[in-house]
């Protein structure tokens, strides 16, 4: 009855596949969790989540920025890119069984006590019971009747800076550009949409969100994360776990047992 928390999967089917036979999974007794970003840019995203609907309940996930761009795309609120590989899953026969199935996950959940799984990030001044809060704000929408007009709405870069009294569409895409696409935040403490280098490359100015004194997180608590595939699953703390290594980009595909504390990576095979 192991536990598995996989890194950005974004389509890469054969990946997948490969990395559960490593480890023996055993979809009748063992669960994986994902970091969100199943899909996109990989060979195969129809078969991806094909292989996790299969799983059932053995398999949870967060969303990604993929993800979420994903259910806009089938919503036809944004067109598809064609590096995005995606034409098949739209295609398919079962797409609006995709569509709800994607629709009932949420942007943060815990995996255990004080472990907090997110695709990008805890903002340094929330909670992670504050992130779940505001997760399920963005769930209640997701699921609800007006949950064309939060995908719509949830483009662009803005706002910067974080408020309780935020409201609407702005605190909406606050809150998913927070959980689905941070890395950085200046000296300030405003969020930074365009940086996407390692830390060891950016700028002093820059921060990424993990190094930023959070006085909300405590030392015990825990943050799994994924999307940042320059970090290579480094961020020299014990506290906060990268998973996202790049296997779209040519990197590896990691895997982390949550019971034992050990990661298993895959490369791309050679043929
Ligand atoms: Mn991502």
């Amino acid at each position: 009855m192991a536990r598995y928390v996989i890194g950005d999967i974004q389509g890469c089917y054969e990946g997948l596949s490969r990395l559960l036979d490593t480890v023996k999974f055993d979809p009748a007794q063992d669960s994986l969790f994902a970091v969100g970003d199943l899909i996109a840019r990989g060979e195969d995203s129809l078969s991806t989540i094909r292989l996790l609907r299969s799983l059932g309940p053995q398999f949870k996930t967060v969303l990604g920025n993929h993800d979420l761009h994903f259910l806009a795309v089938s919503q036809g609120l944004k067109k598809v890119k064609a590096n995005d590989k995606l034409e098949s899953l739209l295609a398919c026969p079962e797409l609006p069984d995709i569509i709800e199935w994607y629709r009932q996950w949420p942007l943060a959940m815990l995996l255990e006590d004080n472990m907090l799984m997110v695709h990008a990030g805890l903002y340094p001044a929330w909670s992670i019971d504050k992130m779940l809060s505001l997760s399920n704000e963005i769930s209640q929408e997701l699921q609800g009747p007006r949950w064309c007009q939060l995908l719509e709405n949830m483009y662009g870069n803005g706002p910067a800076y974080w408020e309780e009294s935020l409201s609407g569409s702005a605190r909406q895409r606050f809150i998913i550009n927070c959980a689905t696409r941070m890395r950085f935040l200046s000296a300030d403490g405003g969020l930074n949409m365009k940086a996407k280098y390692a830390p060891e490359d950016a700028p002093s100015s820059l921060q990424p969100w993990f190094k930023v004194k959070n006085p909300a997180l405590r030392p015990e608590q825990h943050i799994v994360f994924g999307h940042w595939a320059a970090l290579m699953g480094k961020t020299h703390s014990s506290q906060f776990t990268a998973l996202d290594t790049g296997y779209v980009w040519g990197n590896q595909l990691t895997l982390l047992n949550l019971d034992l504390a050990q990661t298993f990576a895959i490369s791309p095979s050679s043929f």
